[in-house]
């Protein structure tokens, strides 16, 4: 059994200021993943450590060697203050940077090599990997969003519950948040599924979906749900659903 978290850069972040964390949430979410860290890959979002440079370099439609430089090296201090919360709950995570481990292909992962992964989940070991740049082999620049690598690393681990805790309650329509959504939910939610709040480079919710919408094809389900509201990430680590299920079309 695997379980893959992923938390979202708008919670452990204020996305409208640079290098700005939200230093009580990434504790309280440690605090709750520690009911629940056995056999877990989590994965985070850049938040304004990561789109905040992304942006700034024009990246991924520059190749930008500055911009992949100054991008990652701040998206590893963000990685670096979730991995010192994990560990103060006495846990036992290591950082995974997809920089160095995946190769892009026109924005998506073409090769990653998820072995070190999986010996890490048997050892007892949290790998925590983040949305990164990373190199693409036909533009040069890329950038891998933490829902593309949740919805990688779901396929290839075989992961049987795939949460993805961002600050609001699932995908909403209009003021009602959906029980469940599938493909052939999404032409009515066009309106509703936009943007994220901040600076975002990779897609925000409608992004989200798309990644969540092909591994639910592949057979693999997800939640969506809001890691905001206290307890919730404990809960969705113990297989309860705590927000919108993506699944495939019935
Ligand atoms: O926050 C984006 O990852 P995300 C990564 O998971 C960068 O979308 C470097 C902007």
């Amino acid at each position: 059994m695997v379980r893959i978290l992923k938390i979202g850069g708008s919670i452990l972040t204020d996305k409208s200021r640079p290098q700005s964390p939200r230093q009580e949430e990434i504790d309280r979410i440690a605090g709750e993943i520690a009911s629940a860290s056995a056999d877990l890959v989590l994965v985070h979002g850049a938040g304004s450590y990561g789109h905040m440079p992304a942006r700034k370099f024009g990246l991924p439609q520059n190749f930008d060697r500055e911009g992949l430089l100054q991008t990652h090296q701040s998206v590893k201090l963000l990685n670096d203050l979730v991995v010192q919360a994990l560990v103060r709950q006495g846990l036992f995570p290591l950082p995974v940077h997809p920089l160095s481990s995946a190769l892009l292909r026109d924005g998506r992962i073409e090769r990653m090599d998820v072995t070190i992964i999986k010996e890490m989940v048997t050892r007892g070991i949290i790998p925590v990997l983040h949305g990164d740049v990373a190199i693409d082999s036909s533009k040069g620049a890329g950038i891998v969003s933490g829902d593309q690598l949740v919805s990688y690393l779901a396929r290839v681990l075989k992961a049987d519950n795939v949460s993805l805790g961002t600050d609001v309650d699932g995908v909403l329509c209009g003021q009602v948040c959906l029980k469940t959504i599938d493909r052939g939910d999404l032409p009515r939610m066009e309106e509703f599924i936009g943007g994220s709040n901040g600076v975002d480079v990779t897609g925000g919710m409608r992004g989200k979906l798309m990644e969540l919408m092909d591994l639910a094809d592949q057979g693999t389900p997800s939640q969506i749900f809001n890691a905001s509201r206290e307890g919730l990430v404990k809960r969705a680590l113990a297989g309860e659903q705590v927000g919108t299920l993506v699944r495939r079309r019935a």
